[in-house]
């Protein structure tokens, strides 16, 4: 009986929650697919960098390298993995095929690969099911341009080129993203077989028909290029995303070796199709493994700078680890990663706002309260009606609170607004802008500004001009 009475309220508060049918905004065009916006979330993932240049001391291999070279002692794909959980990363994509056409996994599409090398297996279908075992997502680099194959520049490679990637698609359960890589040897380096190969950048790898196979056989997974369509490369190999940052692009003008690459970095204000950025970064300078590289590993204090400058500037990290001549992560690589991790989880644990009374500027009705931007719920979001394109939110305090980090996210399902915000706090009975050394211009899925500590009892963000309603979906201050 008491059941029932239980029930009974419950049907009543839910109905009194539905019967606010205040619409919500109407999307802002481009806005993402569903998928895109999983992806997004994953915010940090692995690079694989790994093949004969780990055992040839070489970035770019000329596809001439003995297949017998590749020797690694002591390979455990499992170890990858685990040291990738403990870092934070929710996925990772490997090279199965880097320039020099070498493939990691036992192929009948060429000689060329691992069969015929001193490792008896698959190192892509070993790192494959050690994925599904730590739960992680999976991806491949499959690299369009070929130093070995003769063939390169005729259009006998670009079948072979998609039979490839058909083998990869259908060989290793579901696949998160595929990396198409815009380097070539196309413009004055020497492809196939030691000599120049003139390709037509843009047409040549027939994208769009390799891209629509991907979506056929992987409908789960995002194709990366300097043009999409999944996402798009960052126009940096350093793992940094413009502080204003568009996850947009003008579709048919980029394409994959686009040469404005700086245009990359910021989006393209008025773009007209969903490319958000994914920054690639190496954790030591070469993407391969060398020696000589040992003492190079970037450090923790610097990892946790790039995950401000990507994860923070609306972009994905791509944090690459050159597995090393044994077939492992080395010892310094893994700890600088994992302590990053840690440190970043410290930093951003505590949302001071979670308990904040919230004031808005201008409400859309009870379905979008301001209570939404600090509920710790990225679905739910704050709105205001259709013609307020700008509004702020005040956050009070209890007591005093001290805070260094403010993170905002735009509920981006309805698209990307914000072109233009700013923040103050409450000194003495006035709002003073909080200083701050990049510019406050464009939010996306997710923004988060460092500052110096700052002691008060209220904030205010203000949104000075956006595309539309504003929709934000979290706010939230760490100290
Ligand atoms: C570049 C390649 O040329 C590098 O070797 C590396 O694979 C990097 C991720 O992409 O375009
Ligand atoms: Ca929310």
């Amino acid at each position: 009986m008491k059941k029932n009475v239980l029930y009974v309220a419950i049907v009543a508060l839910g109905f009194a929650s539905c019967a606010d049918n205040t619409p919500a905004p109407t999307p802002v065009y481009p806005i993402p697919t569903p998928k895109q916006v999983e992806w997004q979330k994953m915010e940090t993932y692995a690079f694989i960098h790994f093949g004969l240049n780990t055992f040839n001391d070489m970035e770019w291999g000329y596809g001439d390298s003995d297949p017998k070279t590749f020797n690694p002692s002591r390979l455990d794909a499992k170890q990858w993995a685990r040291t990738f959980v403990e870092a934070g990363m929710k996925g990772v994509i490997i090279t199965a095929k880097h320039h020099d056409g070498f493939c990691l996994w036992p192929t009948e599409l060429t000689d060329y690969n691992i069969t015929h090398s001193s490792y008896q297996g698959d190192v892509v279908g070993e790192l494959a099911s050690a994925c599904r075992e730590y739960g992680l997502k999976f991806g491949v680099y499959l690299s369009p341009w070929d130093r070995n194959r003769a063939d390169y520049g005729s259009p006998s490679y670009v079948q072979y080129y998609h039979a490839q990637l058909r083998d990869l698609m259908t060989r290793y359960g579901d696949i998160f993203e595929v990396w198409f890589d815009g380097a070539n040897g196309g413009d004055g380096y020497y492809g196939g077989a030691k000599e120049r190969r003139n390709i037509d950048r843009q047409n040549y790898y027939n994208f769009p028909q390799a891209w629509a196979m991907v979506e056929e056989l992987q409908p789960n997974a995002i194709c990366f290029s300097d043009a999409g369509p999944g996402c798009r490369w960052v126009g940096n190999e350093d793992g940094k995303a413009g502080t204003t940052n568009w996850s947009f692009l003008r579709a048919d003008e980029v394409y994959p070796g686009y040469p404005n690459i700086e245009e990359l970095t910021t989006g393209h204000p008025d773009g007209d199709a969903w490319l958000p950025a994914e920054c690639d970064v190496s954790i030591r300078p070469g993407w391969f493994y060398h020696e000589s590289e040992d003492d190079k590993v970037k450090s923790d204090d610097y990892l946790v700078d790039l995950y401000y400058q990507s994860v923070g500037r609306n972009g994905n990290l791509l944090l690459n680890f050159p597995v090393n001549k044994e077939g492992l992560i080395s010892k310094t690589d893994s700890i600088n990663a994992v302590t990053f991790h840690q440190r970043i989880s410290r930093e951003l644990s505590h949302n001071l706002l979670l308990d904040a009374k919230v004031e808005a500027s201008d409400l859309r009705g009870k379905r979008f309260l301001a209570q939404l931007v600090n509920d710790g719920n990225f679905d739910t979001y704050w709105a205001t009606p259709d013609e307020v394109s700008e509004g702020s939110l005040i956050f009070t305090f209890h007591q005093q609170q001290s805070m260094s980090r403010l993170m905002l996210q735009e509920y981006i399902p309805l698209g990307q607004r914000v072109r233009r915000f700013h923040v103050e706090y409450l000194h003495e009975g006035k709002w003073l802008p909080i200083a701050l050394d990049e510019e406050t211009t464009t939010i996306g899925y997710k923004r988060i500004l460092r500052f110096p500590t700052i002691s008060t009892t209220g904030l205010r963000v203000s949104f000075t001009d956006s595309r539309g309603p504003l929709c934000i979906s979290e706010v939230a201050a760490f100290e």
